[in-house]
């Protein structure tokens, strides 16, 4: 296995050769930062956390503040499909913009269809364009399902009438590392739900190199910007779970970092919304928490400028970074174990039961893969 000490040098070995490229941003990030009112301090801090939620020790701290500098270096082409563009929003919009919003903002975004000016067949020349200029050393980013049904004609972009699904396999062939952001592109997403007339998938079912799955209806601000500093740092994908899914975020269960688990561990569930156990925080499970079954670091990491997450909120977790989860989570607001037990009405005790079988599973099917890409020569 490869030690830390090798992996940092590795690491700085590819930083100092993206060093000696161009920069590609007008301005640097830190002259971004301090035109936001950041200093270097906060940086340094949003580094060392990074850092500890990509699971690498503390000297590593550096590495991830020179990535973060140098994300304009790499190249990035982010394509829509069929989706609801939440996972772009919920990176952008932000009252006030976050470290993670300006690195998104700092990386080299060849084409991005809510971002840019360009609409129309001048959009269209941009993207043919940074597919050429940048041919096998892009890093693709996928947002949004693939219909397939009828050769992709569910969904056609551009003046073109190009279908998705053409459009992600032409792109994913010379990128040099593919993530697919958000439930949409990792599994097909509400999209792909019963019956899915339009035959939608996840990117890696329609193309042929493998696939970073970033799970989450949208998957957290903080993933995605962590798996790109991930990629600048080390020019591979991290240690991936059985559904390609970064170990470091999806390595283990809501339930398990949950604020509300002591609530349920006492036995206190909240049995009505609005009731006063609500108010108190008990634990959501017996009106439908699925955070039993969810691999997702939403408690530690969490939403609106890391303020919030669903259950923090009020709501079960509804399991939105699983494969299947419109169809295999539902009902949302009902325990899964009522829907398995059939014939029975759970109880608390039979609700440990099938809990614990749900771990079992958990914890065989996390083995760990990593993939490596092909190293590229900037
Ligand atoms: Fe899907 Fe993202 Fe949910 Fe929406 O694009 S993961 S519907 S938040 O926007 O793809
Ligand atoms: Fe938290 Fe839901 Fe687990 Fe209850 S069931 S502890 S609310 S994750
Ligand atoms: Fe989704 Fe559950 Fe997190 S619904 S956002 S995985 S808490």
């Amino acid at each position: 296995m490869e030690t830390h000490k090798a992996l940092f040098q590795q690491g700085q070995h590819r930083l100092d050769k993206l060093k000696q490229l161009a920069p590609r941003a007008g301005d640097s990030l830190l002259e971004k930062m301090s035109a936001k009112g950041i200093n270097r301090r906060d940086f340094m801090k949003w580094s060392a956390v990074v850092t500890s939620m990509l699971a690498l020790p503390n000297p590593f701290t550096s590495l991830v503040a020179q990535a973060a500098e140098i994300a304009d270096r790499v190249p990035l082409i982010w394509l829509h499909l069929a989706e609801c563009t939440g996972c772009t929003e919920s990176l952008l919009r932000a009252d006030t913009p976050s470290i993670d919003t300006l690195i998104f903002d700092h990386v080299s975004l060849e084409y991005h269809e809510t971002l840019m000016v360009a609409s129309g067949f001048q959009a269209e020349e941009n993207l043919q364009n940074a597919l050429e200029k940048y041919k096998g050393k892009y890093l693709l980013a996928v947002e949004g399902g693939v219909p397939t049904a009828d050769n992709g004609s569910f969904l056609t972009l551009g003046p073109h009438g190009e279908t998705g699904l053409s459009r992600v396999q032409k792109a994913a062939k010379d990128a040099v590392a593919i993530i697919a952001v958000g439930t949409c592109a990792s599994f097909g997403g509400i999209q792909a739900a019963a019956p899915n007339p339009t035959g939608t998938k996840g990117v890696q079912e329609v193309v042929k190199q493998p696939v970073i799955n970033l799970g989450g209806c949208p998957p957290n601000e903080r993933n995605i910007v962590g798996t790109l500093m991930y990629y600048i740092m080390f020019g591979k994908l991290p240690p991936l779970d059985m559904f390609n899914r970064p170990k470091w975020a999806y390595g283990s269960r809501v339930h398990d970092d949950c604020e509300r688990r002591g609530h349920f561990d006492s036995g206190e569930f909240v049995e009505e919304f609005g009731s006063q156990e609500a108010k108190d925080g008990h634990c959501l499970y017996k009106m439908g928490c699925k955070g039993p079954y969810t691999y997702n670091n939403c408690p530690t990491e969490r939403f609106n400028g890391h303020t919030s997450w669903p259950v923090l909120a009020g709501h079960g977790c509804i399991g939105c970074s699983e494969p299947d989860f419109w169809d295999a989570m539902s009902d949302f607001e009902k325990p899964l174990s009522r829907r398995l037990l059939t014939g029975l009405d759970s109880t608390a005790d039979t609700i440990g039961a099938v809990i614990l079988g749900a771990a079992v599973v958990g914890i065989g099917a996390h083995a760990i893969a990593t993939f490596f890409v092909k190293p590229v020569d900037y």
